[in-house]
């Protein structure tokens, strides 16, 4: 059963998209992923994001560009966390999709990563889903101590190479 959904308004996203999946993958966490257009086809959608909860969706990570008006729907219509990711533009570099995203109205929220921030979107999702399950918890902890030990190994390589090997 999908705790985590993943959907993105076309398959143009997937670049992105596939990160925060990766994410959920790497922490055993299962999840689906659907392309599914709010402005193209909203009666698919409607369907979509009224049915999640029912089906056991735990959080909605939605990603879209431009008009980005997928995730605040997804929150309209499902009533637990939904992550929105704002996908990067040509035209106005993602800044309308940002915006699009984040200034939700009160009382309706949507939990806005940063532009094209898929990885931080799906471990945001694992944090969500850890507070009921502390197994998720040690494995995030894990997470944690094995990315400080990369940063370590690196700063300790410039010690021994200096700014001149990069
Ligand atoms: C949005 O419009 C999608 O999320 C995508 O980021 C953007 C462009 O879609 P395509 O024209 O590439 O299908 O709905």
């Amino acid at each position: 059963m999908a705790l985590v959904s993943i959907v993105m308004g076309s398959d143009s996203d997937m670049p992105v998209m596939k990160k925060a999946a990766q994410v959920l993958e790497d922490f055993g966490v299962e999840y689906e992923a659907r392309i599914i257009s709010a402005h193209r086809e909203p009666d698919v959608f409607f369907n979509y994001a009224k049915e999640a909860e029912a089906r056991g969706v735990k959080v909605i990570i939605a990603g879209a560009g431009m008009a980005a008006h997928l995730p605040g729907m997804c929150a309209a219509l499902f009533p637990l966390p939904v992550i929105g990711i704002p996908m990067h533009t040509k035209s106005l570099g993602g800044r309308d999709s940002l915006y699009s995203i984040v200034q939700m109205p009160p009382g309706m929220p949507v939990a806005t990563v940063g532009i094209d921030g898929a990885k931080n979107a799906g471990l945001l999702a694992v944090r969500m889903l850890a507070i009921g399950d502390p197994a998720l918890l040690a494995a995030l902890k894990e997470f944690a101590d094995r990315q400080k030990a990369e940063v370590e190994a690196k700063d300790e390589r410039l010690q021994e190479t200096g700014c001149g090997a990069y």
